[in-house]
């Protein structure tokens, strides 16, 4: 039976980089989580419609799930396609949204931030495209969220997930779909294989932490089971909903474990970690870690050497506080390259028109026009597949491209837990500077150019700012941003790239600390902040 439901606003509810993201205390209040959802159906309007379903499997997922089903029913949803027992990473969603041809889809996570009780949870919202929604429409949405008044659920058994196939609930279909199998054949037809499998039937040892998340299941298929990496090789596998009490964002801070493994005596020849809900990545080499921004820029100078890009690619994007290293590569190689704002979302009209096939983000995603959202698998088989087929290490691999192309030293400083108001002081304070700083001499460095980003989409026209850019003469850059990404507060991030052409063996900290005390004081992030120092370094 349906039933409408009289509810009342909350004043919280714009989506933010990546969909919605809060305490999960916040979403545990009364109608909060179906307050959102009909925002969504009364934008998007899902009558008759088709979407995927599928969440990381932090806590709350269970529930939510279930409202949701219930509430697509009330709304007229014609189909709902579900990752059995309701798990679904994101690039696995966004793969299926594109192979089944849906209308959009829905996965329920916070990606790379905590989880359980005291952590957090999330909605994002993806269209047919295969990508999520734009700011146009999370705007439309956050309207919505503002004036709702009542909501449309549909009183009836929870659904039961676990069996594969179709079910009927009222007029609606459920197709529960096993979660990997779609995945696995993708990869299978983007990458060699059979060579990857030689390569770890010679003895190539690997470490992969799935963080108690949702890519445990997928990499234990397709690293042990079908490329034969040793049993034991993927840790962390089965998904939690508090994962075990983990960070899962894959980094050198929250996967401690994997990187004493990876610098440890005996540390294995390759180790990857992947972040909640599948989408980011870290890759390090025995005592060596590659940037996000450097692993973009060496997966794109060897696309050659992948079965699915070896015929060519279109071009390649980064988002701006990315380093510049890939845009070397794509001078070098003569293709297509772009620049947009932080959010995989500006990458998706660059792939639909055929612009770009490679993007990344310094927040460890990399990904192509394989599907429309980063894929942390996809990465981790990409590198697998160059050291298959060249013989060469991580570090080897990492130190010629160097070599060839210079190096970014890149760190990224990141000050959390700011009152919203000071950050949007300091931001704005730093805003006024800008036009001023152009040929300043700062230190060492001079100042070629200081701006508020902005970026035209050159498909649909519209335009974007977001974080402001300080570039040196020298290709050094500081660039600064608040996150879109916290459940509370702000978080000021300050992205330091120093370029360097002949000193290749320095220290990253070593290396950007001139940089580092130039941002703090044109940002005064000190007498603003009171914060002599960022909460995380990466
Ligand atoms: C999300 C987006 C990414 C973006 C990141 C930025 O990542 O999908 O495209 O780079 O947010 O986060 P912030 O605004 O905090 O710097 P994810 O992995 O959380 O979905």
């Amino acid at each position: 039976m349906i039933k409408t439901i009289k509810t009342t606003p909350y004043a919280d509810q714009k989506m933010g980089t990546a969909g919605l993201r809060r305490k999960s205390k916040v979403v545990l209040q009364e109608r909060y989580f179906e307050n959102f959802i009909q925002s969504i159906f009364n934008v998007i309007k899902p009558e008759g419609k088709t979407y995927v379903l599928g969440g990381d499997g932090r806590f709350y997922n269970d529930v939510a799930i279930q409202k949701f089903i219930k509430m697509a029913v009330a709304n007229g949803v014609k189909k709902l396609i579900i990752g059995q027992k309701g798990y679904l990473s994101t690039p696995a969603s966004s793969n299926l949204i594109l192979k089944m041809h849906t209308d959009g889809g829905f996965v329920l996570t916070a990606s790379h931030n905590p989880g359980g009780e005291n952590g957090d949870f999330g909605i994002k919202y993806a269209t047919e495209t295969g990508g999520q929604c734009s700011e146009k429409v999370s705007n439309e949405i956050f309207e919505q969220t503002k004036t709702i008044s009542e909501y449309k659920i549909c009183d009836v058994e929870d659904i039961n997930l676990s069996q594969l196939g179709l079910q009927k609930l009222e007029n609606m279909e459920i197709l529960i779909v096993d979660p990997i199998k779609d995945y696995v054949e993708m990869m299978e037809n983007i990458f060699d294989f059979a060579l990857i499998k030689k390569l770890f039937a010679s003895g190539f040892t690997f470490a992969f932490d799935a963080m108690n998340a949702v890519t445990g299941p997928y990499a234990v298929e397709i690293f042990e089971n079908i490329l034969g990496a040793k049993k034991g090789s993927v840790r962390n596998f089965v998904p939690m909903k508090d994962f075990g009490g983990l960070h899962p964002d894959p980094n050198l801070v929250y996967a401690k474990d994997l990187v004493a493994t990876m610098f440890g005596d005996n540390a294995p020849d390759f180790g990857a970690a992947n972040d909640g809900d599948g989408d980011r990545n870290m890759i390090l080499g025995k005592k060596f870690f590659v940037t996000p921004s450097d692993s973009l820029a060496i997966l794109t100078d060897n696309y050659n050497l992948i079965p699915a890009y070896k015929n060519g690619i279109y071009g390649v994007a980064k988002s701006m506080a990315t380093s510049t290293a890939v845009e070397r590569v794509a001078k070098e190689h003569k293709i297509g390259y772009y620049e947009v704002p932080t959010g995989w979302k500006y990458f998706v009209n660059l792939m639909d028109s055929k612009r770009i096939t490679f993007c990344g983000e310094e927040s460890f995603g990399t990904g192509s026009s394989h599907i429309r959202e980063k894929d942390g698998i996809w990465a981790v088989l990409f590198w697998l597949n160059i050291i298959a087929a060249t013989g060469k290490s991580v570090e080897q691999i990492t130190r010629e491209h160097w070599k060839k192309y210079g190096r970014s030293y890149y760190m990224r400083f990141d000050f959390d837990g700011i009152a919203t108001d000071v950050a949007n002081d300091l931001m704005k304070n730093l805003e006024s500077k800008m036009p001023l700083l152009s040929g300043k001499e700062l230190g060492s460095f001079k100042v070629a150019l200081a701006e508020v980003f902005t970026y035209k989409d050159p498909v649909d026209l519209s335009e974007t700012t977001n974080g402001m850019r300080v570039v040196m003469e020298d290709g050094s850059r500081i660039v600064f941003r608040l996150s879109g990404t916290s459940s509370s507060g702000a978080t000021l991030r300050v992205y330091l790239e120093k370029l360097e052409r002949n000193k290749l063996d320095g220290e990253p900290r070593e290396m950007v600390q001139e940089l580092l005390q130039i941002a703090m004081e044109i940002a005064e992030i000190e007498k603003r902040t009171g914060k002599k120092h960022a909460d995380i370094e990466t």
